[in-house]
């Protein structure tokens, strides 16, 4: 009825989102979200008489499959044809780092989840259907769940690593206080939207093209093409975008990928595999919990001498990126803190949950955790404040990282001494206590929390990246990368450095889909390094046409290429405009049969690591911050709530000041999540009991903090970022470990006995607890 008018006022109301975002770049793929348009896997247009895929998984953690009856599925009408482990061509083995995970089991499961088989029918309805028709007998074996029984057990992933720096042991002789304990720090569900999956589609020659959710398209490639026997240039993989990753879709987007594609080779005709969302949350591994001792000495001033910690990392039944996670547990044990004597061990612990994986700060937040406990635990013991020592340890310009790499550029003392004097720190601190005094039904706790992030695949050889560039005779510009939308707003920067380089409006460029044919060979989008590495390459390949397009002009023009810039799609002679635009630049270099493409690859430079020392410099630079955290404890009902959040961020020069923002938002609340609400079950059998969101509480918009100030630190920013933008995607997740220490800090105030503990999620029944825990009674 009122159609017209009101297409008419969302087109005026898009007008106005467009020029705003000329004036401040906001993540332009906004557009499409909102209206609905923005396409995922499950918006592939799929070919005619497309099958439907669904995964048959374990029943049981542990055990031997003494028989499984297809029968009655294989009998149903509309199934087409259920696959094993015995029709792959190739190897049933999908391991990235280690050839330890089978795709299908053969005659063992080793966790609850575990793919066994894939129906394929007409529709989801009839697989699922078919699914429930399979019968499994398993002879059980004992299951582990925990690090410390795999430890006991001896079952471990990978030898234990360790990361050593001056002599501990004789440290620990000279310090005045010296304080032992444990932590345990849960798992976490990376949660993304659009749930796993794949469709895949048979093209030419046994060529198959596979669209996939993920965050590495590389990996997708050659696991299928292993997995099949076949070559890797039979394999196409193409990314359109992701409802979100997190880690999630680094590894474990390819089982299901692979499964699409084995069906499309068995019966050349398109599959679609997507999981829902309980299938989902059952076959697939999350952030690892970590159970961890630690031992911290400090001398009299409250200089951290020695720190020794061992993390028992639950990696789950295979690998998968567990081995490289733990490293970064390693990298990242003493946070933004100087230390001289440091020995850090890791132990992988192979234990029968589904393999645990990469999530946004991989491993770096469970050791950060642990050295702020130590501290908490320290602080409380003295009689002093954490922030006290806290403040008397932050990393300083040229100090030694346990791994050997030099700090340089540092940021701690500036980022900490910002925040505590921008945001006033001692009135923050007088309200809460004021607060504490004149309330006894609620008590405020306030916690700080500083980061140190290095950024940088901690495995040297994956940083790299390429980018292919294309200039279209009408001017306008297509970009491919192995960059991968998730959400984070990769593409408007690439769209920034090439419009930027150019000098066009950034309408003129396109990026294109991330498609393993036009970028080969590429890392995944991970490790907060995607815009770095593939921006790196772009602004390359920008740079390159660039320099060919001015020797066009310079000679049309008659003046040297040095001479020439281009600006707001005109040329320029030094500061003078010509008639020259563009547009018509570009048909020039055309009829001058001047190549309007390029191809440009870039690798960080500086970086190395010797794991045989455990020494190097492994990360291109670190991101640092300080988040001030205050939170009221509901002491009736052991709720909470968050007032306020704080922050002073390093964002070197940030190029897309909106994004940026989005991520150190975004990534609080999860790192929010993560340490106070976010409880993964597992009972002892290795069932998942918190297998949907009735029984897995994350932030939603009543949860998040009140109040959320972020102040960008003024810094020069790093010359191995993306135009001095530093990397944003993980750091700021660990702010949200300042929640857990500032809800702890309440309970203390209500509880004078309560005994420190350090066992997050800090979840409103772990509070009720604490606040009431052998509290003397007036
Ligand atoms: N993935 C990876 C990562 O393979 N290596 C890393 O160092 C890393 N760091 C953070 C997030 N993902
Ligand atoms: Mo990652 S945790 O895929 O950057």
């Amino acid at each position: 009825m009122h159609k017209n008018k009101s297409n008419n006022e969302l087109e005026s109301q898009l007008d106005a989102v467009s020029i705003a975002l000329k004036k401040s770049i906001k993540n332009l793929d906004s557009y499409t979200h909102v209206r609905g348009e923005s396409l995922y896997v499950d918006d592939v247009n799929i070919r005619q008489g497309t099958f439907h895929a669904v995964v048959f998984d374990s029943p049981k953690a542990h055990g031997k499959i003494k028989s499984v009856d297809y029968s009655k599925a294989e009998a149903l009408e509309g199934v087409e044809r259920i696959l094993t482990y015995k029709d792959i061509p190739g190897k049933n083995q999908i391991g990235g780092i280690i050839p330890d995970e089978p795709l299908f089991a053969e005659d063992e499961v080793h966790f609850w989840g575990m793919p066994i088989a894939l129906i394929v029918a007409e529709t989801e309805f009839i697989a699922r259907k078919a699914r429930d028709l399979i019968e499994i007998e398993i002879e059980e074996l004992p299951v582990i769940t925990t690090g410390k029984q795999a430890k006991e057990k001896g079952s471990l992933i990978t030898k234990p690593r360790s990361f050593v720096l001056g002599d501990p042991e004789k440290a620990f002789k000279d310090c005045e206080y010296v304080f032992e304990g444990e932590t345990f720090s849960n798992g976490q569900e990376h949660l993304y939207i659009e749930a796993q999956g794949a469709y895949a589609e048979p093209l030419e020659n046994g060529t198959i093209k596979i669209t996939s959710s993920t965050q590495g398209p590389t990996a997708v490639q050659r696991t299928t093409a292993q997995v099949l026997g076949v070559a890797m240039h039979k394999i196409e993989v193409d990314v359109t975008r992701l409802g979100g990753g997190f880690g999630g879709k680094e590894d474990q987007a390819t089982p299901w990928a692979v499964m699409a594609a084995l069906a499309t080779y068995h019966l050349n005709q398109s599959v679609k595999l997507i999981l829902n969302r309980h299938d989902d949350l059952r076959m697939t591994g999350k952030r690892h919990p970590y159970e961890s001792t630690y031992k911290i000495g400090l001398s009299k001033d409250l200089k951290i001498l020695a720190y020794e910690a061992e993390f028992l990392q639950n990696a789950g039944a295979a690998a998968d990126l567990s081995p490289a996670v733990a490293e970064r547990t390693l990298f990242h044990a003493t946070n933004s803190y100087y230390v001289p004597n440091v020995n850090v061990t890791v132990a992988s612990c192979k234990t029968n949950l589904p393999p645990n994986t990469a999530f946004r700060g991989f491993g770096g937040p469970q050791g950060m955790f642990v050295i702020e406990s130590a501290i908490a635990k320290a602080a409380h013991d003295i009689g002093v404040t954490p922030r006290a020592i806290q403040e008397a340890n932050l990393l300083d310009e040229n100090d030694v990282f346990s791994y050997g790499q030099i700090a340089k550029k540092v940021e701690a003392k500036n980022s900490w001494e910002s925040a505590t004097s921008i945001y006033n720190i001692e009135a923050i601190e007088r309200e809460v206590e004021e607060f504490n005094n004149s309330n006894s039904a609620f008590k405020k706790g306030m916690a700080l929390m500083p980061i140190c992030f290095g950024i940088s695949f901690t495995n040297t050889p994956m940083n790299h990246a390429r980018a292919l560039v294309h200039i279209y005779l009408d001017g306008s510009v297509g970009i491919s990368t192995a960059a991968v939308e998730m959400g984070q707003g990769v593409n408007t920067k690439m769209m920034q450095i090439a419009a930027d380089v150019f000098s066009v409006p950034i309408e003129k460029i396109k990026i294109e889909t991330t498609n393993t044919t036009r970028v080969a060979n590429t890392s995944p989008s991970a490790a907060s390094s995607t815009a770095d590495l593939n921006g790196k390459a772009t602004l390359k390949a920008c740079n390159a046409l660039l320099k060919r397009l001015k020797t066009v002009a310079a000679t049309y023009l008659k003046v040297t290429p040095e001479q020439i810039t281009l600006k707001d799609e005109f040329v320029y002679i030094k500061a003078k405009k010509t008639q020259l635009e563009w547009t018509q630049l570009i048909s020039m270099a055309m009829l001058e049969r001047v190549a309007l493409t390029e191809n440009a690859h870039y690798a960080t430079p500086e970086i190395h690591f010797d794991k045989t020392k455990e020494k190097g410099h492994p990360f291109a630079y670190h991101v640092y911050g300080t988040a001030i955290i205050t939170t009221t404890v509901d002491c009736t009902r052991g709720t909470y709530e968050f007032d306020s959040v704080k922050i002073v961020h390093d964002y070197g020069k940030s190029m897309s000041k909106g994004i940026d923002l989005g991520q150190v938002e975004g990534a609080l609340v999860q790192g929010i999540g993560w340490m106070t609400m976010e409880e993964i079950a597992y009972n002892d059998d290795g069932k998942l009991l918190s297998n949907a969101l009735s029984t897995y509480k994350i932030p939603d918009i009543f949860s998040v903090p009140k109040i959320v100030e972020t102040v960008p630190l003024e810094t020069k920013g790093h010359e191995l970022a993306i135009l001095k933008s530093k990397a944003v995607g993980e750091p700021p997740l660990m702010y949200g470990i300042g929640a857990y220490f500032a809800i702890q800090n309440a309970i203390k105030t209500f509880n004078p006995n309560y005994d420190l503990k350090f066992h997050a999620p800090m979840t409103p029944e772990k509070v009720l607890m604490g606040l009431y825990e052998s509290r003397p009674t007036k």
